[in-house]
């Protein structure tokens, strides 16, 4: 099977830097292989690109951005070339699925999502680019006063591996909506979209340097980005420790900054909830993308009375997952590299030896060829809130059941980690919905219902280390954006 999909990705396509309108390779001519997640083959080189690489970029796009009419462009026009490189998307898109499925070895219907994801974020910033506008404000007599929303120059976005198509997409929609121009670096494992996304931005005749992609290892190619003198603002999706590094970096040079940093989001299900709706709901949360996912469901709180039923009910649908190769489109695929195999495996190895019992763990189907980086899902019931297992982000199919007594318990209890973005609620009383959506620390709250990051029109982003700014929706545009204030004295 997975010698069908290599057919689909032309096997002598060349993956490169895009800077200034061109493909191009590192100066030093260094590479990264490339392994596929499901068998742990390489099938591709990137840009293994330094300092120096950076440097082109930063000036590519601040040439583009002093020089070009792109801030000048009228915003409509900047939106019928995001609308453009959407459209392109999607004809290409059972390449794109593809290409995404075998880098990151997610299912390849999970590709296709991806895929319509990233078209609808171009659309949406397309058609929002001439809708953003000041406000005029009262102020003295004899004066005015009116406010414009101004681009930041030069943008980076340092963007992660688990949904490299959907989160360029929501950093490119934004920051080029607003007329910044944009160097993004994608992850080093997962950095064949983006590339490929970057050419078709060409191709959809964005002008040369507005978007540039440069792909290369974190301490390298990132960090020389996140640091670079003549960048203006940085926006980050990743861990929390890269995002402190990042940020510490931007702040040598006063740069602002947006961070996606992650969570341990919990979905609180209390007695009179629609359990049969709920039910898939819970499970897809954890499942999607094989838990590698900033908003994964990772905490269920379930109100004692129906915890034992709920939690077998789990249990017998966690029996019943199959992990297996991108192609052969099972529950969930491998995990993106050894790395975060052993970092799953190291977190259900601790929670088991601490005592937390397992109480549901699907397999490994036998077409998964061994040397790929699978994992099996776990589910434990019973979890101890202070165990590492309930705090800490795995980013892996491991979910983790917490009993509750009653309301104000389940807030504490969700409000218990250091993390705070996403949260989902089941209740059929209404008067509580509101109660407790108000009371959980979360940049976004379901109401029966769990998105896991759907929804391009939605605000999304956390508190405490979760992050702060937001993407997505209209609200990314501020975000992208400065206000300038001009005062006139007419009197
Ligand atoms: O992430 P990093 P890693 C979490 C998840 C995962 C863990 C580690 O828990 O297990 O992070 O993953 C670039 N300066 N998330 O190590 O390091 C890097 O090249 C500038 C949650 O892969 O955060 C990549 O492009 N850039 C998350 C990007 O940062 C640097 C998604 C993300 O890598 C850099 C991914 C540096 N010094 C992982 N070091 C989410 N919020 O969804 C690395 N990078």
């Amino acid at each position: 099977m997975l010698q069908n999909l290599s057919r689909v990705v032309a096997q002598d396509k060349k993956f490169l830097n895009i800077i200034n309108g061109s493909n191009v390779a590192a100066l030093s001519q260094e590479t990264i292989t490339v392994l596929c997640p499901s068998d742990g083959r390489a099938f591709a080189t990137i840009p293994a690109s330094k300092a120096e690489d950076v440097d082109l970029a930063v000036r590519a796009a601040r040439r583009a951005f002093e020089h070009n009419p792109w801030s000048r462009m009228p915003a409509f026009e900047r939106g019928r070339l995001l609308t453009r490189l959407g459209q392109l998307i999607e004809h290409h898109g059972d390449e794109l699925a593809a290409l995404e499925s075998r880098d990151t070895g997610k299912p390849i219907r999970q590709g296709k999502a991806d895929v319509a994801a990233a078209m609808r974020y171009y659309e949406f910033y397309g058609g929002a680019c001439d809708k953003i506008h000041g406000d005029t404000i009262p102020f003295l007599d004899g004066y005015t006063a009116l406010t414009l929303r101004e681009p930041h120059g030069v943008v980076v976005g340092i963007i992660p591996w688990n949904y490299p198509m959907q989160i360029m997409a929501r950093v490119v929609g934004a920051a080029l909506a607003m007329g910044n121009t944009l160097v993004i670096k994608p992850a080093e494992d997962a950095s064949l979209s983006t590339i490929r996304v970057g050419e078709l931005a060409i191709e959809a005749g964005f002008p040369d340097g507005v978007l540039n992609v440069i792909t290369g290892y974190g301490r390298d190619a990132g960090a020389a980005l996140s640091s670079h003198p003549d960048i203006d603002y940085v926006t980050f999706t990743g861990s929390p420790v890269t995002g402190t590094a990042i940020q510490q970096a931007a702040a040598t040079n006063n740069r602002g900054v947006t961070m996606e940093l992650g969570g341990k989001s919990p979905q609180i299900v209390f007695a009179d909830a629609d359990i049969e709706k709920a039910l898939p709901v819970l499970i897809n949360a954890i499942i999607q993308n094989g838990g590698q996912t900033c908003s994964a469901g990772s905490r269920i709180l379930i109100e004692r009375p129906i915890y034992d039923d709920l939690a077998s009910a789990l249990g017998e649908r966690f029996n019943k997952l199959v992990a297996g190769p991108h192609d052969a489109d099972l529950d969930l695929g491998p995990m993106i590299n050894p790395a975060q195999k052993r970092r799953v495996e190291n977190y259900v190895a601790l929670a088991t030896e601490a005592g937390i019992g397992v109480i549901g763990s699907g397999s490994i189907d036998t077409s998964a060829p061994a040397s790929g980086f699978y994992v099996t899902p776990v589910l434990f019931g019973a979890v101890d809130p202070a165990a590492v297992i309930a705090q800490e982000e795995v980013f892996g199919p491991v979910l983790s059941l917490f009993p509750f007594d009653d309301e104000q318990d389940a807030i504490r209890l969700a409000n218990s980690t250091e993390y705070g973005l996403v949260a989902g609620v089941w209740t059929r009383d209404g008067a509580r919905q509101h109660r407790v959506a108000k009371r959980v620390r979360a940049g976004q709250v379901y109401v029966n219902a769990y998105g896991a990051g759907g929804g391009v029109e939605l605000p999304f982003g956390g508190f405490k280390k979760s992050g702060h700014g937001r993407e997505k929706g209209f609200e990314a545009l501020y975000d992208m954006s400065a206000t300038k204030t001009i005062i006139f004295r007419h009197d």
